[in-house]
């Protein structure tokens, strides 16, 4: 049986029970906030979004060194036979090249399997608890890239944000020229297409971008239960609340609510919300 080590990086916002019970390896991405680049791991999330909204200049984010990686990748292969190393989308940070680049340098001691899940969070927490439980029950890697791929052709995300200026600030909305002018008079629902997040739709308040994405969940859920996480920065309540909604609405699927953490809530600002599913198959049920 493979001895496969399982490595995702911090923004799968994955909690301290998951990531004993499942043996997953965490190397954090960095906030930048005053010029100080810190793990955003060594932040509370609530904390966090305080400082970013009482911050003179706003925070940014970074991607863990090379070296980091390396350190943690040369521990692992003391013990493990290969590696595998999900992370969030390539088209949003140069994390996965990263983790690339590394592998490639360290090949002579170890194979490392980097995965692109072309999403971020909850949604690439999903993955990586997938391969987790896999690894532990002696798949071999063939077996759970299969899985993986499987999990991401029904694999959605669909957010709003307060304050688009967030994610244009920190380049990371695509396909917005149609939103110039009218960024503070609309809610676009947003979402991943080809790894890059683009707006999907575009609507005038948060409650109707909510009400579209719980639509376009439902239309999902009729052809059979989805698993799903609502995600939200600093905004419990109002992620609670929609995450009720949800359940009620669609008894059969599994909805838990997530926090999205300093990086993804640089990103985003604070009060986004959004919705991650996938239709759980084989492993990932
Ligand atoms: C870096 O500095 O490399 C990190 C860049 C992170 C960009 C995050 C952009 C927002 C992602 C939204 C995820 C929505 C949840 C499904």
């Amino acid at each position: 049986m493979p001895n496969i080590a399982v490595v995702t990086d911090s923004t799968s916002y994955l909690n301290p029970e998951e990531l004993k019970q499942w043996n997953i390896h965490e190397i954090p991405l960095n906030v930048v906030v005053n010029e100080e680049a810190m793990p955003e791991t060594d932040w509370d999330a609530a904390t966090y979004f305080q400082t970013m909204r009482n911050s003179e200049t706003l925070p940014t984010t970074s991607q863990p060194s090379p070296g980091k990686m390396e350190d943690l990748y040369r521990e692992l292969a003391r013990e493990a036979d290969e590696i595998i190393s999900i992370h969030l989308s390539s088209g949003i940070s140069g994390t996965h090249q990263t983790a690339v680049a590394v592998a490639d340098d360290i090949k002579d001691t170890v194979r490392v399997h980097c995965y692109d899940s072309e999403i971020s969070a909850r949604a690439q927490g999903y993955f990586v608890l997938t391969a987790a439980r896999m690894a532990s029950e002696g798949y071999d890697m063939a077996a759970i890239f299969a899985e993986l791929d499987k999990i991401k052709e029904t694999m959605r995300a669909y957010f709003i944000v307060e304050d688009l200026r967030h994610l244009q600030r920190g380049g990371r909305l695509s396909g917005a020229q149609a939103l110039v002018g009218s960024m503070m008079r609309i809610k676009p629902v947003l979402e991943f297409t080809d790894k890059k997040i683009v707006p999907y739709e575009k609507v005038r308040t948060s409650k109707k971008a909510l009400a579209r994405i719980q639509s376009l969940f439902l239309e999902e859920a009729a052809k059979g239960p989805l698993e799903a996480s609502v995600l939200h920065a600093n905004a419990e309540e109002t992620g609670e609340a929609f995450r009720k909604q949800l359940q009620e609405a669609s008894p059969e699927s599994r909805i838990i609510l997530e926090h999205l953490g300093p990086v993804i809530g640089t990103h985003l600002g604070e009060n986004a919300i959004g919705l991650a599913w996938y239709r759980p198959e084989t492993f990932s049920k």
